[in-house]
């Protein structure tokens, strides 16, 4: 791909744009960049780019595009949504537009093995790159991560492997991105303010196998209907894994043992007891990193040797401290309900859950519904604190209290707390009306618990 001399516009300067914009200036683009925030906001992605020649339009994206003279190319970061004024200007003026993971993939020399899904992806990924480096293979673990694929996607060559987490934001705007081995964990309602309704969502997660061939794998959870509905027509090597049936072929549990049926042939990963991960849903994290790492050619001795030392991911039902026989559990990832019941299903009981944050449009039933008696109080906050709190009411459970912020929900919890209990943050919403991320709310939570345990 030829972008020398290329007028190249990037919309977003934080995590994505300014690797985006490095990459460019490399590659001999002249790069525009523009963000919505001011530049006093954005001095840390600026310190980023001091050494590197670009333009810069901050603090409101141009009502007139000829603000921006002829552009080549436009590419957007994932956050900024497809459907403002802006972008629809764009479109309208034939202005070729793409998102980072698009650019990334033209630019990435690697074969790219992908996971997508509403759950799991951060910890699959996180499994699959270590399964990938304990096979001695270099691996770029990038993408939904937090590390953004085009940072990258130059040092790649064609010996390394790029294990890529893509969100739906991700997957709106690829265009040719064809990754070797592509995963789909779950599909559960998210980001609905974004996508308007599942079928698009799930259409949007869906782009994931869109250009790939039949050299290509599809990996898919057999036992999520919507999934494996949706991937009837794909055109790659379908690998189902299911950790509720013995399959035909694919991977599965049998025996309480992970089992690799592929080719005709069956083999024994692991005893699911020996998986340091807890938790059913991280039984299929595991099945789909198996999975995608069988494909590539990993031997099976790795794989076992990695599901029995990865220990998991930070803001991901982490454990944080044990005070006065009540344990802390850190789990700001998950950023709604069907996140939040995983970690309900996995945390000992009785629970004291920190929930609230964002207002996604999301529905609570399912999520209080799930309590079934392991939760023994529910402290909520921010944004949704109302909602979470009507929905329990109409469900009769009673236990329910609205707080101020996170520290007021960690001080009401632990002076009802008793030994034995688990304090849990699992959020079912976004950080973004009070966090810059949900690894700011998770930093903070563990800053809350430590001050506990000073005091
Ligand atoms: N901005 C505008 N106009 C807008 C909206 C945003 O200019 O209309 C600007 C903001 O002012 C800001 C920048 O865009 O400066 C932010 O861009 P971004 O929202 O794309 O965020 P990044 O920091 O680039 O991080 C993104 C992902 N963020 C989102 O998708 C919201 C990160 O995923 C990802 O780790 C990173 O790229 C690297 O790939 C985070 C996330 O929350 C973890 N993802 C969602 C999720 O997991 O549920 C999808």
């Amino acid at each position: 791909m030829n972008l020398k001399n290329k007028r190249v516009l990037v919309i977003g300067l934080a995590v994505t744009g300014v690797p985006l914009v490095r990459t460019l200036v490399k590659l001999g683009a002249h790069v525009i960049v523009n963000d919505i925030r001011s530049e006093e906001v954005l001095t840390d992605s600026l310190k980023g780019l001091t050494d590197f020649k670009y333009d810069a339009i901050l603090g409101k994206h141009p009502v007139d595009l000829n603000e921006l003279g002829q552009l080549d190319l436009v590419v957007v970061s994932p956050g900024i949504p497809l459907d403002i004024p802006f972008i629809r200007k764009i479109q309208e003026a034939n202005l070729e537009i793409i998102g980072e993971i698009e650019l990334a993939y033209r630019l990435n020399r690697a074969p790219i093995v992908a996971i997508t899904g509403t759950n799991g992806k951060t910890t699959t990924t996180a499994l699959t790159g270590e399964i990938f480096k304990n096979a001695s293979r270099n691996t770029f673990v990038v993408g939904n991560i937090g590390i953004a694929a085009i940072s990258k996607a130059l040092e790649t060559t064609d010996k390394d492997t790029m294990v890529m987490e893509v969100s739906s934001f991700q997957l709106e705007s690829t265009v040719d991105f064809k990754p070797k081995v592509a995963a789909i964990l779950n599909l559960t309602p998210d980001h609905l303010n974004r996508h308007k309704t599942m079928d698009n969502y799930r259409d949007v997660k869906f782009n994931i196998f869109k250009n790939q061939d039949t050299n290509d794998y599809a990996v898919i959870n057999y036992d999520d209907i919507s999934c494996r509905e949706a991937s009837k027509n794909l055109q790659a090597k379908k690998v189902y894994f299911s950790r509720k049936e013995k399959l035909n072929e694919g991977v599965f549990v049998e025996d309480q043992h992970v089992v690799v049926l592929l080719a005709g042939k069956k083999q024994q990963v692991i005893h699911i007891d020996a998986i340091k991960i807890p938790g059913k849903h991280n039984l299929e994290n595991a099945l789909a990193a198996t999975a995608m790492a069988f494909v590539m050619g990993v031997d099976i001795k790795v794989i076992k040797t990695s599901l029995e030392s990865f220990k998991g991911v930070e803001h991901r039902i982490e454990h944080v401290e044990k005070i006065d026989g009540i344990d802390f559990i850190n789990d700001s990832k998950a950023t709604n309900t069907d996140a939040a019941i995983k970690a309900v299903e996995a945390v000992r009981p009785p629970i004291l859950l920190l929930a609230g944050g964002m207002d996604k449009e999301s529905e609570f039933q399912d999520f209080i519904q799930a309590f079934d008696n392991k939760v023994k109080e529910l402290f909520v906050y921010g944004e949704t604190a109302e909602k979470i709190y009507h929905t329990a009411k109409k469900l009769g459970f009673e236990k329910v209290m609205i707080v101020e912020d996170l520290q007021d929900a960690v001080n009401n919890a632990y002076n009802i707390a008793e030994e034995g209990d688990s304090i849990l943050l699992s959020p079912a919403c976004a950080s973004w009306d009070m966090y810059k991320n949900f690894e700011e709310r998770g930093n903070h939570f563990k800053e809350i618990v430590r001050n506990l345990r000073r005091s």
